[in-house]
């Protein structure tokens, strides 16, 4: 498993990708074929379940585009359905502590990192990988990404950024601004305060920053501050966005 992502991220490129939200390993292949680095399959909010996911991951494969998952929780459980079905990294929500950072490395990588069980799941090619070195590589390439989207992570964030493991550390703005009692306002002064601190935090500790853009002038705003893993838009807004847009100027 080659994760172009990481080696991108490592040569010091910025990635730029995109939520998944539907079951259509179509769309996959569309926003692969645009470009994207990266497409974020999203088993937190919406519909899709980890027998989709399976296949959106092949989809996403197929178009050499690194397919990243967010699990709905911090649980080993489901931490481990999601890699064995061959995700190239995890986005995990709400990490708001050392302790949940150490429970997410722990159940996602394999020993001596992790505690993360063996078997012989699609990310061992069913068996047939050799088995030291699928462990060893699975264990480097596999990204994991935390959440940083609660003030009490903002608080703790020294510690969690100690966790040993951790890859990109992601600022999620909305539901941060959520718990800075100023929902979804993702222009207000206190929630961009939380968000530069993070930022310089995580470079400071040499971590990946991540963190989602819901327009290109917002995107380009957060390369030029120093993210290098952005998550842009989603599927669904973006052809809501240009089916509006093309079909008022149609009927003008
Ligand atoms: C948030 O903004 O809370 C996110 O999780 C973005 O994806
Ligand atoms: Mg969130």
């Amino acid at each position: 498993m080659k994760n172009i992502i990481k080696s991108k991220l490592e040569s010091g490129e910025t990635v730029i990708g995109s939520i998944v939200s539907v079951n259509s390993p179509d769309i996959v292949e569309v926003l692969a074929l645009a470009g994207f680095d990266f497409i974020f399959i999203d088993n937190e909010h919406g519909p899709l379940n980890i027998e989709t996911t399976a296949n959106l991951i092949r989809a996403a494969e197929a178009r050499a585009c690194t397919p990243i998952v967010r699990v709905p929780e911090n649980d080993p459980i489901i931490i481990l359905k999601t890699l064995d079905i061959g995700a190239f990294g995890i986005h995990v929500p709400q990490i708001n502590s050392r302790e949940d950072a150490t429970e997410m490395v722990k159940a996602a990588k394999y020993y001596p990192l992790g505690e993360r069980g063996t078997a012989f799941p699609r990310s061992s090619g069913y068996g047939l990988y050799a088995r030291d070195k699928n462990i060893k590589e699975t264990n480097s390439e596999t990204l994991l990404i935390p959440h940083i989207e609660n003030i009490k992570g903002v608080e703790n964030l020294k510690e969690i950024l100690a966790t040993t493991g951790l890859d990109i550390v992601f600022i999620g703005p909305y539901d941060l601004s959520q718990s800075l009692g100023i929902p979804g306002q993702l222009t207000h002064p206190l929630l961009e305060e939380k968000i530069t601190y993070s930022l310089a935090m995580i470079k400071a500790a040499g971590l990946i920053a991540g963190i989602f853009a819901s327009s290109v002038e917002d995107a380009q705003q957060r390369i030029k501050q120093g993210f290098r893993y952005i998550l842009y838009s989603m599927d669904t807004i973006m052809l809501s966005k240009i089916a509006r847009s093309e079909l008022s100027q149609l009927k003008k």
